[in-house]
């Protein structure tokens, strides 16, 4: 039987390298488009890397850029995929207010030039295609939990373009019938997340403080609420979502949300610490009431967390929780991580990645300036 053939852009990051070995594991021939880089950017799909030169490639490289709609089209034209998963994007919602008008390019028209591509190459009714939308679309609470017939309101020039993304993948759907679906994604992590989310930003820090690596976190709004679910989890229902009989739109959440503060607690419970809060806004801190592990040199009573406006969007979405319903009727979804697993997963990845840096640091490495 001939292999099937997919394309990821966003293949260098979280998502795209979780779906890149999901793939190749299922017998795909996988095709992702990365960026140009002035240094290596494909640490998280290295160990999937096939040396040009032997036989039997299944999974290729390709630059590329959601700007560039002749490079697009060059490659699905080479490429020919049987299903395309559009991951690419600017995904930062605070970087998104620096940066609009790249995010409104490469996240909103990015979209529109993949599925331009595909119809200007004929491949309307033979290429299927998943769209990353998002729950950031929900934004300003309308209504919880929040389900496919949420109506949308978004709070960052990201969400915005989002959207537009998320209603052009719908109108070519309707106007060309092409096999077009939107997964509206809430947050999903693991220990390959980027390290500016807060749940990493987290991870990270809280090793490194249990280790004496760093003294403090700042942090932005403790008040939001998200619904964080595990990316392994996530990126299967992508493939499902492209697996089902009609082309449709899709929730993906796990139907619990927590606080960022309790997050943090619960990752420093993870490494035997008791944290207590105290303030509020920006005046809040978090300090340590206990520690039950003697490995750590902690002082009882040190403040470890403190907030830093910088962090604070100009509009914030305060609230996401996901009803994923129907795609646990439909498709049949189980996730397999919940909050705590997840924690585990990310704090044990971070506190063996610390300890490596301990190691040199003990051992007398430090990075030296060029013209010293
Ligand atoms: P990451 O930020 O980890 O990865 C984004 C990827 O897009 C990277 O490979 C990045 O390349 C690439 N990229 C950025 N801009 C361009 C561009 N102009 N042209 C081509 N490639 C580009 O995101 P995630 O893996 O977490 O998310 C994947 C997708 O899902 C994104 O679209 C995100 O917005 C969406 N999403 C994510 C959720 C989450 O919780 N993770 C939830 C809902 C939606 P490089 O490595 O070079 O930076
Ligand atoms: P989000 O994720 O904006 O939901 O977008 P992020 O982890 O950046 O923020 C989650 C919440 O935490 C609050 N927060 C902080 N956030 C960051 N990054 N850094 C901090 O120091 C900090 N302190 C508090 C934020 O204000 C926010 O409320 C992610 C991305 O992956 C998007 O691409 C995706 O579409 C959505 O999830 C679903």
């Amino acid at each position: 039987m001939q292999k099937k053939v997919a394309l990821i852009t966003g293949v260098t990051g979280q998502d795209g390298a979780y779906l890149s070995e999901f793939l190749l594991k299922k017998g795909y021939i996988v095709h992702g488009v990365k960026r140009r880089s002035s240094l290596f950017n494909t640490d998280r799909i290295d160990h999937l890397y096939q040396d040009p030169h032997e036989e039997n490639q299944n999974f290729f490289l390709h630059y590329g850029d959601l700007t560039d709609s002749t490079n697009l089209i060059r490659i699905i034209r080479d490429v020919k995929p049987d299903e395309i998963y559009n991951l690419a994007a600017m995904s930062h919602v605070h970087v998104s207010f620096e940066t609009p008008e790249y995010t409104a390019n490469a996240d909103g028209v990015g979209t529109l030039r993949l599925l331009e591509a595909i119809r200007i190459l004929g491949l309307e009714k033979s290429t299927r295609i998943y769209q990353a939308s998002t729950s950031e679309l929900y934004g300003k609470v309308q209504e919880v939990p929040q389900t496919e017939t949420t109506p949308f309101y978004p709070r960052s020039p990201y969400a915005v373009a989002k959207m537009y993304a998320y209603w052009i993948t719908v109108n070519y759907r309707e106007a060309y019938g092409m096999y077009a679906c939107n997964g509206i994604l809430f947050n999903h992590e693991s220990p390959i997340r980027g390290e500016t989310f807060v749940t990493r930003k987290i991870t990270r820090a809280t090793s490194k403080i249990a280790l004496g690596l760093q003294d403090k976190i700042y942090l932005g709004n403790l008040d939001a609420q998200r619904d964080w679910g595990h990316a392994k989890d996530y990126i299967r229902m992508m493939w499902m979502i492209l697996q089902a009989d009609t082309a449709e739109d899709w929730v993906i959440a796990t139907g619990k949300t927590t606080k960022v503060r309790d997050f943090v607690r619960m990752c420093f419970e993870h490494v035997g610490i008791e944290l207590e809060f105290k303030g509020e806004g920006s005046n809040e801190k978090g300090y340590i009431k206990s520690c039950s592990n003697p490995d750590y040199q902690i002082e009882i009573g040190k403040e470890v967390v403190a907030v830093d406006e910088k962090y604070f969007r100009p509009t914030e979405v305060d609230l996401l929780i996901g009803d994923a319903t129907k795609a646990k009727e439909k498709l049949g979804w189980v996730p397999k991580y919940d909050l705590p697993a997840l924690v585990e997963d990310m704090m044990s990845s971070d506190l063996k990645l610390m300890q490596k840096q301990q190691y040199l640091k003990d051992g007398g490495y430090r990075i030296k300036n060029y013209f010293e």
